[in-house]
């Protein structure tokens, strides 16, 4: 027997930091799917004998590039580009593209790992991948980040096609920047092809791709609640970001008769105890989508407090909604909202909650959606999108809501399925790791030695 396939989770984890030095949100993207799925094996003798945790942890491949672009005073500037292709073993490598300052090898490598096990929970033929880069959007004139993103595209375009790898948005990366890549890429090559996902709906995107992480995020938690008896409905919310998935996240929740209390950015958050309706949200996504303006703004304009500086986790809720970034929920704040009364977490960023938040979470026995079972909804639009693409057809509004709401359901059924402790415990995140991973692994094992 290959004596990697069983064997602690610390000698596995320590070889990975060796092998990955410095690479700290990897390494602890790897540990927290080590801790489920390497004891899964060590009792699954099927999954033993493929080394398959050190080819999982090995991306196929990294693209790292040059990206030169000319700035609006006419100064010729450089950033760097990358593309993770972690694994194509069910799919074309999928994922999205970030551009922020904080963008490394270590956080794509992060995103493109879990994005591989989040593909995988959808249900849909993907495989994972990411990418992007440490070009900081912020303050760039739209010019600018039109010829960032052409230079982007000329150096990317011969690494990603639609059977290949399709690429989508992040943080930084939208509907604008969108267009710019798919219009630069489509001239490099001459084809109309889906060779990227989140696109204008006059060129081949998808009616609700905007809305669907943050709504399945929503779904995926309602999901949670009914499994326990629950509701949505009245339950005071917490959601973290005002970007895309935020916003989206915060119209699902008035919609469903909740109340979203908080919002923020990474300069603080504002807290509106009366809520946020739907006059108001129109508002916001004006301010972020259409004037890229700050949170704090909107605590000016309705009355209510800003909090510089701080995240939302101190305010008393039923529910939180992480919706920005990477641990963002640590130990003590994972503490305090349990002690306010918080009962739910559903993660729309990725690694929303650190491994001391995670590790409150099981001891409390709180509802705690990962986010790569509760943003999956983002990608499997994406993955609907290239249906639509390759069939040259487009669904409505409503047809791809109800796609989206069956695609969330079927993540909490195998969720529930493999991660069921007891009559009223369900540890999603150990669900998640080990039916993301069992599907992939089978694929592996199929190939063989490949
Ligand atoms: P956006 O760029 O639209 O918005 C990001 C939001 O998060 C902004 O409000 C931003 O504030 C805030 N933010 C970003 N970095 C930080 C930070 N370091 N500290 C505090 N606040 C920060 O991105 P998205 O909404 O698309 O992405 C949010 C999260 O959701 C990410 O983790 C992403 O990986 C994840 N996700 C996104 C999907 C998608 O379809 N877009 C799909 C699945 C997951 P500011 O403006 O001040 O920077
Ligand atoms: O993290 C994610 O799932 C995304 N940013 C969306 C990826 C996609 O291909 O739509």
């Amino acid at each position: 027997m290959n004596k990697k396939d069983t064997g602690s989770i610390r000698e596995f984890t320590e070889a990975v930091a060796r092998r990955n030095p410095g690479e700290s949100e990897f390494q602890q993207a790897v540990e927290e799917f080590a801790h489920d799925v390497i004891p899964y094996v060590n009792t699954h003798p099927e999954y033993q004998d493929h080394n398959l945790s050190e080819r999982l942890t090995e991306p196929d491949r990294v693209v790292m590039f040059r990206v030169t672009w000319e700035d609006d005073e006419g100064k010729i500037r450089v950033n760097r580009g990358y593309r993770v292709q972690h694994s194509n073993a069910i799919g074309p490598y999928k994922g999205g593209l970030r551009f922020h300052p904080s963008v490394s090898l270590s956080v794509l490598k992060f995103l493109a790992f879990e994005q591989t096990f989040k593909n995988s929970l959808t249900g849909l033929p993907m495989g994972g991948g990411k990418g992007g880069s440490d070009f900081n959007p912020k303050g760039k004139s739209e010019r600018e980040i039109m010829r960032f993103c052409q230079s982007f595209m000329t150096e990317l375009y011969r690494h990603i096609g639609p059977h290949t790898d399709v690429p989508a948005g992040d943080i930084g990366v939208g509907g604008r920047e969108i267009s710019y890549l798919f219009g630069q890429y489509k001239r490099l090559v001459n084809q109309f092809t889906g060779v990227l996902t989140g696109k204008g709906l006059s060129f081949g995107g998808s009616a609700i791709r905007v809305e669907a992480t943050g709504y399945g995020t929503i779904y995926f938690m309602q999901d949670v609640l009914r499994h326990h008896g629950q509701s949505i409905e009245n339950k005071t919310c917490l959601v973290s970001g005002s970007g895309n998935v935020a916003l989206y996240a915060t119209e699902k929740l008035i919609q469903h008769g909740a109340k979203p209390v908080t919002l923020s950015d990474s300069s603080g958050f504002i807290h509106d105890p009366d809520g946020f309706d739907l006059d108001k949200l129109a508002w916001l996504k004006d301010l972020k989508e259409v004037r890229k303006g700050r949170i704090s703004e909107y605590a000016k304009e309705y009355g209510v407090e800003f909090f510089a500086q701080q995240r939302p986790w101190s305010i008393p809720c039923d529910l939180a909604f992480p919706c920005a970034t990477q641990n963002e929920v640590n130990a003590e704040q994972a503490r305090t909202l349990i002690a306010n009364g918080c009962i739910g977490v559903s993660e729309g960023s990725n690694m929303g909650s650190d491994a001391g938040a995670i590790a409150v979470y099981r001891d409390a026995k709180t509802l705690y959606g990962p986010a790569k079972a509760a943003n999956a909804g983002g990608v499997a639009v994406s993955g609907l999108e290239m249906t639509q693409n390759s069939i040259r057809m487009s669904w409505t509004r409503e047809e791809l809501n109800n796609h989206l709401g069956d695609i969330m359901r079927g993540i909490h059924e195998r969720c529930v399925e493999y991660g069921t402790e007891s009559a009223s415990y369900v540890d999603y995140l150990k669900g998640a790791n080990i039916a993301g991973f069992k599907k992939v692994a089978d694929a592996l094992i199929a190939y063989g030695a490949a």
